[in-house]
């Protein structure tokens, strides 16, 4: 039976010091206009979490109770989000995220549909947990104090939403694995569109756009590799995504 495990074994670099620099201002004109972006988007993700860990329940009745904690936990980190723009006096432009999502939003939404659990998994639990975590992990270095103590409590989560799926797709990694090559190939540039969407509002945050990518495919390629992923299958996933 799936249970809710412990924070996967993952543990990634500490972001290198020069390309984060030092701390910014956040008071700055500058600052506020990024942070209305990529808060936007954190707070649009969480809620898009959110349900779709409710959609998931519906397609997995027996984990319904398991998944209906991890949805809670995504309105959480949604609510810590917002309130850390409010303590900037920031406001955060929904309709942007909405946009930045939809791509991944419809992807999702089509999958369910389908029945199609390994798509809905790769792209809520690894593609969009990852990118997440490694956001999150670039972020916390260079944070307001406010958004560091929420961002550390969160990304300690988003372990176990990363963890959650990685366990189901290792366990069903049979019939899972045409599904996970084509809902790669399909979502995996995806992501990286949204990382090259998001650069330069991060860069004004002092987050670095190398790091970001290489947190992201840290994290990713660790969970492909625990699914049951060899080596040589992931090169063919990178290259069939061509991407990076
Ligand atoms: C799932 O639990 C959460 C999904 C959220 C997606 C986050 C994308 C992050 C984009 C870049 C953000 C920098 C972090 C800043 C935090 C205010
Ligand atoms: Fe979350
Ligand atoms: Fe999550």
């Amino acid at each position: 039976m799936q249970t809710i495990a412990s924070p996967s074994s993952a543990v990634i670099d500490a972001p290198n010091e020069e390309s984060s620099g030092l701390i910014p201002d956040f008071t700055s004109d500058a600052y506020k206009d990024a942070y209305s972006r990529i808060n936007a988007i954190v707070i649009e993700g969480e809620q898009e979490a959110h349900d779709n860990y409710i959609y998931l329940g519906e397609l997995l009745a027996d984990q319904k109770e398991d998944l209906t904690k991890l949805a809670r936990m995504e309105l959480r980190h949604m609510k810590g989000f917002t309130a850390c723009g409010k303590n900037l006096g920031v406001e955060a432009d929904m309709t942007f995220a909405k946009e930045f999502f939809k791509p991944l939003h419809e992807n999702f939404q089509t999958a369910f549909k389908e029945g199609k659990v390994a798509t809905c998994l790769l792209i809520q639990a690894i593609l969009i947990e990852a990118f997440a975590i490694s956001a999150y992990h670039i972020y916390i270095p260079v944070s307001d104090p406010f958004a560091k103590k929420i961002t550390q409590g969160v990304v300690q989560d988003e372990y176990l939403h990363l963890n959650y799926g990685q366990e189901w797709l290792k366990a069903h990694y049979e019939e899972s694995k045409e599904e996970l090559i084509q809902a790669n190939k399909v979502n995996l540039p995806i992501v990286k569109a949204m990382l090259d969407e998001v650069a330069e509002d991060a860069s004004v945050l002092h987050m670095d756009k190398e790091d970001l990518i290489e947190d992201f495919l840290i994290a990713y390629q660790e969970a492909l590799t625990h699914i049951g992923f060899n080596t040589r299958e992931m090169a063919r996933m990178a290259a069939a995504a061509l991407v990076f």
